[in-house]
């Protein structure tokens, strides 16, 4: 709009001038009308040209905000009945955008970057039969990577323990107390075994420092308190930090400003 009014005024000072030059000449009348067809050629170029400014400027504002930002994490839920991931790709009402039918029944889901690719795709955990079934695609289909891990009845967890980009395998063995952490999703020893915790507690993990690696921690439910580690390693210490009330269950996220 400021751009058209700029073109305005010229085209208007413009006319004054050119009829202020010709006033005194013979036909006066076909001198005005060349002098408006100039204005109104300036006038057209103005709108077409203010026209695209303002077409371009939300995409480039679009694109650059697309480019700068990482997809959001959104919502989904596994039917156990079914043994069914129902996935939404935003954060909002509606179908879910895939459905996938995924493992034996009887599973713990899970999700990950399995390979490092910066999509996080599911996976389920059998503690009947000590197995991770993991996909690379949020796909219907077979498991990319079968893995045998950890005592039978365990609680999976999963995490990027190293910090190099890829989510990789673990579990915490409930009767043991131990934390057992592998650096591939493949067959093979844990590259770290942590007792952590006492009988009762469930399992959390997260980067509570923020460097980028994935450590270990516990919610004692009998006390309403976490306890957690920023090593993955045997050594002691760490947070204590108590929330909650009895009958209270755990979850850890991302919850403040990103
Ligand atoms: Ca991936
Ligand atoms: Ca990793
Ligand atoms: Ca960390």
């Amino acid at each position: 709009m400021r751009v058209r009014l700029v073109f305005a005024v010229a085209a208007r000072l413009c006319e004054h001038a050119i009829l202020t030059k010709l006033k005194n000449r013979r036909r006066p009348k076909l001198r005005t009308l060349a002098a408006r067809i100039l204005i109104v050629a300036s006038l057209a170029g103005a709108t077409l040209f203010a026209a695209c400014s303002e077409s371009k400027q939300p995409a480039n504002q679009a694109k650059g905000q697309a480019s700068g930002s990482k997809p959001p994490t959104t919502i989904g839920v596994y039917r156990p009945s079914n043994s069914t991931f129902y996935l939404r790709d935003s954060n909002t009402i509606g179908i879910p955008d895939r459905a996938v039918s995924f493992g034996p029944q009887g599973s713990i889901p899970i999700a990950g970057d399995w390979d490092g690719n910066q999509t996080t795709t599911i996976g389920v955990y059998n503690p009947n039969e000590g197995v991770f079934y993991l996909r690379n695609s949020n796909s219907p289909g077979s498991a990319d990577m079968v893995v045998a891990f950890g005592p039978k009845g365990s609680i999976p967890v999963v995490g990027d323990w190293n910090g190099d980009g890829t989510t990789t395998i673990g579990v915490y063995n409930p009767n043991e107390s131990v934390f057992y952490l592998r650096n591939s999703n493949s067959v093979g020893p844990p590259d770290m075994v942590a007792p952590y915790g006492a009988r009762g507690d469930v399992p959390v993990v997260g980067d509570w420092d923020g460097d980028g690696t994935v450590t270990i921690g516990v919610y004692r439910p009998s006390d309403s308190t976490f306890y957690l580690r920023n090593s993955n390693s045997q050594e002691l210490g760490g947070l204590i930090v108590s929330l909650g009330a009895m009958g209270d269950v755990p979850i850890v996220g991302k919850w403040g400003k990103n």
